[in-house]
């Protein structure tokens, strides 16, 4: 089997500091975070950057400083900037970080209902984010939060604004979107194109769950403060890089091997 691409989602745009002291938003701390995250065995650094306020922001100012502060640590993780930011943003917004070029970025292939919000991806905000990946040669990863968004980003190939083999991420349990149940994971994987790559970010309480279940099947996995605040049940989590150190030693245990940064570009085709 594929060794195993752990991805961190160190931050996110919705959780606060209230609900999780040890969350990671200024600048230093993000690059704390990145870097012991990477330490615990994560390949993938999934990031939301906040302002001085503890706010999401999709400023390019702030992603290239926080971006700057992870490589001065040393850092060879994938940087994955996100373009979802947080609902309401514009798609003008959102985008800022693609100028930065990342080697990997977040393309969200539909809209959803996310809590008491929807988070908007209309076919033209798709395609938009899609055109300038494809423009500055950035991989990106296709977040479902639903199965039709599978469809859409299908549409995205027919139309040549993305480029098989494709790297879906399967973000299950929002309320609002897919659930987090086993046979809903099933029905997901089932839907993508052979040859495609996936991980699973599992939202809350299902995130344990599901990141066993992507051990076990050859998918890949996301953990971190942006999907899930808790260690387990009611006792919160010290840290992005104690949520990464439960799945390596879960995968070793059913001998899956760990991805280096560099493997996991291999493995997800990313040639920079
Ligand atoms: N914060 C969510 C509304 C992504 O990073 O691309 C969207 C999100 C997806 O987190
Ligand atoms: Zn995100």
């Amino acid at each position: 089997m594929e060794k195993l691409i752990i991805t961190a989602a160190i931050c996110g745009a919705e959780v606060t500091k209230e609900q999780n002291p040890n969350l990671p938003i200024t600048p230093d701390e993000l690059a704390q975070a990145a870097y012991d995250a990477e330490q615990a065995g994560a390949s993938i650094i999934h990031l939301h950057v906040r302002d001085e306020n503890g706010n999401p922001t999709q400023s390019e100012e702030v992603f290239r400083e926080v971006i700057e502060k992870i490589k001065a640590k040393g850092c060879k993780a994938i940087i994955q900037p996100s373009t979802g930011g947080a609902v309401g943003m514009t798609a003008e917004e959102r985008i800022q970080p693609l100028n930065l070029r990342p080697e990997m970025a977040t393309l969200s292939t539909g809209s959803v209902n996310f809590g008491d919000d929807v988070f908007l991806n209309s076919p033209e905000y798709i395609e938009f984010f899609a055109s300038r990946m494809k423009e500055l040669g950035i991989k990106p990863e296709i977040e479902v939060f639903e199965v039709g968004m599978i469809n859409n980003a299908l549409r995205l190939v027919k139309k040549g604004l993305i480029e098989p083999p494709l790297h879906f991420d399967f973000v299950m349990g929002v309320p609002g979107g897919i659930p987090g149940e086993v046979e809903d994971l099933l029905h997901l994987v089932r839907k993508i194109p052979e040859g495609s790559t996936w991980s699973v970010a599992g939202i809350g309480r299902y995130e344990l769950p599901l990141a066993v279940m992507a051990i076990i099947m050859g998918g890949h996995v996301r953990v971190g403060f942006e999907d899930n605040i808790y260690y387990s049940k009611g006792v919160l989590a010290e840290s992005n890089a104690q949520l990464v150190e439960r799945i390596v030693r879960i995968a070793k245990e059913v001998g899956r091997e760990i991805a280096t940064p560099d493997e996991a570009r291999e493995i997800l085709h990313i040639k920079r």
